[in-house]
This record gives structure tokens, sequence and C-alpha cells, in this order.
């Protein structure tokens, strides 16, 4: 077949020779009905909806504007850890917390996958930016895809369309990302609702920065300006730029007297990111804005400081447990319409609904697709544990109106955190930049349902990038290390580890959380100002529970003390599981990591 065969293949709006020959490339392999060049516009959006709508994949929502509900295969609920790799020419470059393959290898091996992928399906061409289009230097993809609901995502989560490709001009570099859900149509076939394929790679070449999918629908698989982009292939960037790119929300917070200071925070996957970036205080006169809920970009300003962008443009939320009481600003930005819910159930007069939302439906179709009562226990989650909303920034009603700014936002402090029912406290402050590292590098957290695996299990998940570190993990340390000898001490985050999660012995939770973690962050932001005093403890400085402003909580003191408490001989258990997570890092571990291990130890005694 001639390329010139495929209709829209030479209706480019474009003149960049690279992107040209790239989609030429891709279209010749993997053989579509038609090519479509993405713009972005509400006309394209309304086009592939119906489309959707059209082949049931797609339920419109009648008591939501302009949203829709969507089911995924069953077997295509999560990102695919295990099938994930990183390519590098040299293995060790990938490090042992990946999986690695040969790139020539990989290579052969997915084009052999590629060939003929798209045959029955509409090809999809779609620019999109990484943050601000009116960045100094916009960070470009461009996502080739078979799939409608990839591009309608991709048109909440980026900044997606004909502005980018224009942006782009003839000789813009940019990453390219190539997709298929890897389920060609013979003629005459009758297509699924969710089409996927049980062989699925989601592979990553550092080194020519490219990105394939292959096989999967599902957001971290497919969306791959996302984790794909913006933290596997941007983390590589960042190293050898010299900045970060890390899993983690950015908030912004006023005090009472109107003191501004600007937050990141990274927690593992379905770990409350988007709760504590959208979080309602409890406390009078506190404020909090959102500038991103997943991802942030930290480059240091002339000033000497470290400034967070939010490269996506949409939230792609877990839906269980977002109510009302734990997530009210998620519930009004959804409120707003435009927006696509995956695995979650759906009501009979048009309405979603997911475990812990308010009310409960008599009768729902579950994410299965299955008429159930939730009442009844025997029929199962009515909503996958990681079903998603997918839904636009721009209608948080707490969005900070700096979060577009491509200069991005001082950031005042660095918050790591998991979920851990034990051993760590509700809230520590390193010591200094390197003990901080040593914090975020020993995180750990109980596994979500956001990867597939086993829910529950304790992990060590640095940074909470464990899965999204495009590179050698031990270098990733040795890299924020590094970081932190770029700029004077002074003007560093300081860093803090904190865990809502932790338990009593009867298995209650012992702090409250959501909206009362503002306590916790009116005490960090004491600490960066000067204001609050903290305990020096073996593994970081600890807030009494005097210290904390606990004013109007029904809260049990001990609860909260112990929350606070370090416990001896859980760290001391701790020990070896940490000795244990640097073994498995092994040489390219930084020497500083065992130099604070082997003080931790000491201060154990
Ligand atoms: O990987 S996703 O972006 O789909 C969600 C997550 O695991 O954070
Ligand atoms: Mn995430």
């Amino acid at each position: 077949m001639t390329a010139l065969a495929i209709p829209g293949l030479d209706h480019a709006p474009t003149t960049h020779p690279g992107l040209l020959a790239w989609v030429q490339e891709v279209a010749e392999l993997t053989t579509p009905d038609a090519v479509v060049w993405c713009d972005g516009t509400q006309d394209e959006w309304n086009r592939l909806t119906t489309k959707l709508v059209d082949a049931g994949t797609f339920v419109p929502l009648e008591k939501r504007p302009n949203s829709f509900w969507c089911a995924s295969d069953p077997d295509d609920v999560a990102r695919v850890e295990e099938r994930t790799f990183i390519c590098s020419k040299d293995a060790s470059d990938a490090g042992p917390t990946n999986n690695w393959m040969d790139p020539g290898e990989m290579t052969a091996l997915m084009t052999d996958l590629y060939r003929g992928s798209m045959r029955g399906r509409t090809m999809y061409v779609i620019p999109f930016c990484m943050g601000p289009l009116d960045a100094e230097k916009p960070m470009f993809g461009v996502e080739i895809t078979d799939s409608e609901y990839v591009v309608v995502s991709m048109h909440i989560m980026t900044r997606a369309g004909r502005d980018v490709l224009d942006r782009m001009g003839s000789d813009a570099d940019f990453v390219p990302c190539l997709h298929s859900v890897g389920k060609p149509l013979e003629a005459g076939e009758a297509d699924v609702s969710w089409p996927c394929s049980e062989t699925k790679y989601i592979t990553h070449f550092p080194e020519t920065k490219t990105i394939w999918s292959f096989g999967s629908g599902y957001g971290g698989n497919a969306l791959l300006g996302k984790k794909c982009y913006s933290l596997r292939i941007a983390s590589v960037l960042a190293r050898e730029e010299g900045w970060l790119a890390e899993h983690m929300l950015i908030l912004k917070l006023t005090s009472p007297t109107d003191e501004v200071h600007y937050i990141a925070a990274a927690f593992p996957s379905a770990c409350g990111k988007t709760n504590l970036a959208m979080l309602e205080p409890t406390i009078p006169g506190w404020r909090v804005e959102t500038l991103g809920d997943d991802i942030a970009w930290m480059r240091f300003g002339d000033d000497g400081r470290l400034y967070a962008v939010n490269p996506e443009n949409g939230f792609f939320g877990v839906a269980p447990g977002t109510n009302w009481k734990t997530n009210p600003n998620a519930m009004r930005t959804l409120e707003g319409g435009n927006s696509i819910y995956t695995n979650v159930a759906r009501t009979p007069d048009g309405d979603v609904w997911w475990e812990g939302m308010e009310g409960t439906p008599e009768i729902l179709t579950s994410w299965k697709g299955e008429q159930i009562s939730p009442s009844d226990s025997s029929a199962g989650p009515a909503a996958h544990p990681n079903s998603r909303y997918c839904t636009p920034m721009n209608q948080c009603p707490v969005l900070a109106q700096e979060w577009d700014d491509p200069q991005g936002v001082p950031i005042s402090a660095i918050l790591f955190g998991g979920r851990r029912a034990t051993t760590i406290p509700l809230v520590a402050e390193a010591r200094d930049w390197q003990h901080g590292v040593f914090l975020g590098a020993t995180l750990s957290s109980e596994k979500t349902a956001a990867a597939a695996g086993t829910v529950g299990q304790v992990r060590r998940d640095p940074m909470a990038m464990l899965p999204f570190i495009g590179y050698n993990a031990g270098d990733y340390l040795r890299h924020w290390g590094e970081v932190g000898k770029q700029a004077d001490a002074a003007k560093l985050p300081s860093i803090f580890y904190v865990n809502w999660f932790r338990r009593g012995d009867d298995g209650r939770f012992l702090w409250p959380g959501f909206g009362e973690n503002s306590r916790v962050l009116k005490w960090i932001v004491e600490r960066l100002e000067g204001r609050a005093s903290a305990v020096e403890t073996a593994i970081g400085r600890v807030p009494t529970v005097e210290e904390l402003d606990l004013t109007g909580l029904d809260v049990r003191y001990e609860d909260v003390a112990d929350a606070l408490a370090i416990d001896v001989d859980e760290w001391r258990a701790e020990l070896p599981l940490i000795e244990e997570w640097f073994d498995t890092i092994g040489a390219a571990l930084p020497s500083t990591m065992q130099d604070e291990l082997a003080a931790l130890r000491q201060r154990l005694g």
C-alpha cells in the first residue's frame, strides 16, 4: 500500500519534516483506514464523543452536562508495571527497579506487534504540550493513537491541538508517543466497546526520548503525556538538565495573615494527593488553592529558589472515596461537566456513583455492566477500586490563579508520604536536604489498586516514583542529592515526611485526615517561619501534641500522641527493611544514603 492511499495522510496541517516523516512511517506500519490530525476543538470533541456513544463505549450522563460513563475491559483497569519497560542501551541505566530490554530487540518485537495493528481503525495524530504553551521552551509531544477514548481524554489532560502544532512550527523538538490498542478489525468485524490486547507493552526509550505503548487503553498506559512523558521521560531530561520531574501535587497555602507558601507533596498513586491538593482547611482563616494533583516539574529560578510547574491540564482522579466530606472541591469540579468517568457505577437516572459517595441508590449498573444493588454485599464493588474521573483543571473552584504561569511557583516545603499502619509518625521534619532525600529514598507504602498486583503489601517507593523513574534508581537518588547542592541551603525547600494512615491497636485510624490535615500544614508553615518548636528524635523533628492546633477537633489526646509517637522497637525493625532496599539498589546507591542509614542506626541505639 502506498501512503497516499490512506485518506487524511496527505492533509497534514504542518510542514514539520520530522513530524511528517514519523506520521507517514507509522501509518505505513500500522495501516489504518484513515488518518486524522487532531485540532483540539469542541467540534472534534463532539464528533468523537458521538462516535464513542454510537460504538457503545460511552454512555452520556443525563445528570452531568457533556459527561460520559465508560467501562473498560475487566482486564484493563490499571497500570501494568510488569509490562512497563525502560529500554536504555545499557541495562544498568534502567537500574534494578525497572524492567529492561535491549532497545533494538524491543523495537523489533514491537514493530511486529504494530504491523497492521490499526487496520479497520482511524489513526489520530494529537499534537500536545505538557505545561503552558507560552513557556520559553514549551515541552511538546505528539501522540499517535487508534483510540478515540485516548483523543478525548488527551483533550482534557493536556493542552492539545492546532495551537500546539502552530507553536511547534517546522523545527521544534517533540517526544514521539506511539499508542495502539492492538486490536485490528477485519472487514465486517464488529468492534468491542473497549478494544485492547492481551499482549501489553508500555515502553520508553530514554536515549531517543521516545514512547511506544501497545495493547492497553487505561489512563497511565495510554494517555502518554502523563506518566510516560511527564515522569519517565521527563525524569531523564531533568537529570540531564539539572531539574526535577516528580510525582507531586502542588498547592498554595495562605495563612490568616495572608502569608503565602507553595507546597509540593509526593504520595504513591491512590494515597490522597488529589484530596490534599484540594483540601478545605478546618482551621479558621487558612486557605488552600490547587495548582496540580499529580505531577510537578521543578527548576531553579534566577533567585535560587525551586519553582514548580504542573505539566497537566486536567485531573485523572481515583473516584471511590471521593465525596462531599473527603473532597468537596473535587465534587464541585465534576459538577462542571465535561468529564469522562471510567469504571464507576451508573444510576438509572443518568448519574454516576461509587463506593463512598453520599446516598446509596437502590439499583445501579456496576462497572461490569451488571444490574446490582449496592446493599447486596455479594455483588462486589459497584465501582472498580481504581475507577477514575477525568475532568478539566479550570473547573476546580479553588484553582490558584497562577496555576498556568510558565514561571511556576516557588516551593517552600516538600512533603513525602505513604500509607503506613505503623511506625511512621503523622509528621516529621528533615534536618537538612540530605536527610530529606534519605526520608524520600526510604518512603514506603502499602500497595493500592492503582497498579495491578497485591493490594496492602508494604513496598519501598522512593519519592513515590518507584514505577516512574526513567533511569537507575540509585542515580536518581544521587541526582536529588546534586540538586540540593545547586542552591544556597537557606533557599531550598524544607522537607517533611507525613503519614495520615497510622492505625491504633484496634485498627482504627489515629488521625482523622482530609480537611484536618490543614492542622499539620499549619505546623509545617510555622516551622518554615521559625514560629513552632519541635522535638529532636532519631528520625527527625516531630511536634508535640501541644504544638499542633487541635482547636475544635473532636479527637482523643492519646490518639494524636500515638500518631506522633516514635516507637524505637518499630524503627529498629524498619532498619533491616531499609537495608534490604538499599541492597536492591546496589552499587549505584550514593554513599550519602548509607551514611544517613548508619547515623539513624546510631541514633536508635
Ligand atoms: O497512572 S495513572 O496516571 O493512570 C494513575 C496513577 O497511578 O497515578
Ligand atoms: Mn499518580
